[in-house]
């Protein structure tokens, strides 16, 4: 018997019945993304056959190389949210200020959208598996353009939060906070369709996601935490394996998946990590908690920490929770002699 299919677009009018007072602007909202990442898939799926791919030359406000798919990603959200009208503002990793929206239909909506347009942008030209990253706040601002204030929530104020990884297929994953949904893209009718309804991390897991290389760099509590994973003790499913494709969406996706904690530690040099709270860690931690794990920076919740700015760093250990609190009592160990 056919399976049922349910695209995302219906999956999201039959979930806004659970609102009986929402007028739909979220659901638009969502519809609004999905439809950017459909037009982001194609240009990634193009990347190797036309002249997209190379440096646009320029230099991000991340100091990094951009990509010309970083730019045209960028372009993508900020244009299918600018006219879609639920949107009053956007905060993208590609532009250094927030984007207010300033068309009439958009100045007086209700959502502010922070968002990694192309998440890992580094590994397009080896055809890795890369990702956007999308969190959804309502506005505190009373009206007009949004304003910077109407990002420097807590993640805990989260209306909606997801990604879009482009990988072997292309899957949509998002959580209102009913759960965490996973959308998977038809090419052959160009919709999102349900694949992996109420998604949750498995009970443990034995793999876990660290750049190794860094290892010297590392606080104690990390160094420690590396080495009992390796530890051989079948009972407890160690040695774990270690897994790391170097791209965020890719790496939680897997573990989300299997099982597993990602981390991206503090270091001398970087006491703030490398990602960011806004449209990287904060979303990916409404996911993770939803799906029933964890997510902190190593000694507090990450959906607890107050934004000062839109591009600021944190570390960041999320994945099944079991694992995360292991590494937090790990790096609790050290706090006294360690936390700056
Ligand atoms: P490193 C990609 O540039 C990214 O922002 C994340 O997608 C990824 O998890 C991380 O950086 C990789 O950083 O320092 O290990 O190369």
């Amino acid at each position: 018997m056919k399976k049922k299919v349910t695209t995302l677009g219906q999956f999201i009018i039959e979930k806004q019945a659970d609102f009986p007072f929402s007028k739909g602007e979220l659901s638009r909202l969502l519809r609004d993304i999905g439809i950017a990442a459909k037009i982001v898939n194609r240009e990634v799926n193009k990347a190797g056959l036309v002249d997209i791919l190379g440096e646009v030359g320029e230099v991000n406000v991340q100091g990094e190389n951009v990509k010309k798919l970083d730019v045209f990603a960028d372009e993508a959200f900020i244009s299918a949210l600018s006219s879609g009208g639920e949107c009053c503002a956007i905060a993208s990793e590609e532009q250094e200020e927030i984007v207010s929206i300033e068309n009439l239909v958009s100045r007086d909506a209700k959502y502010v959208v922070a968002i990694d347009p192309l998440d890992g942008s580094s590994n397009i030209d080896v055809n890795v598996s890369i990702g956007t990253i999308f969190a959804i706040y309502r506005r505190t601002s009373l009206s007009g353009c949004g304003t910077n204030e109407d990002f420097l929530q807590k993640g805990t104020e989260l209306v909606a939060a997801g990604y879009i990884v482009y990988g072997s297929s292309t899957m949509l994953v998002y959580t209102t906070g009913r759960g965490v949904n996973g959308f998977t893209l038809d090419p052959s009718i160009g919709e999102f369709c349900l694949s992996h309804p109420n998604m949750t991390f498995p009970e443990g897991g034995n793999m876990y996601s660290i750049n190794q290389g860094n290892f010297v760099h590392f606080p104690n509590g990390v160094k420690e935490y590396i080495k009992w994973a390796q530890e051989d003790d079948k009972a407890t499913n160690r040695p774990y394996s270690l897994r790391y494709i170097g791209s965020l969406v890719a790496d939680f996706h897997r573990n989300l998946i299997k099982g597993g904690v990602f981390i991206y530690p503090p270091t001398a040099a970087a006491p703030k990590g490398k990602l960011r709270l806004l449209y990287e860690a904060n979303p990916l931690a409404f996911i993770a908690e939803q799906a029933g794990g964890k997510a902190s920076n190593g000694f507090k919740r990450i959906l607890e920490i107050q934004p000062e700015t839109i591009h600021q760093r944190t570390p960041l250990f999320i994945g099944s929770r079991e694992m995360v609190e292991k590494t937090e009592d790990k790096m609790l160990k050290y706090m006294a002699t360690e936390v700056k």
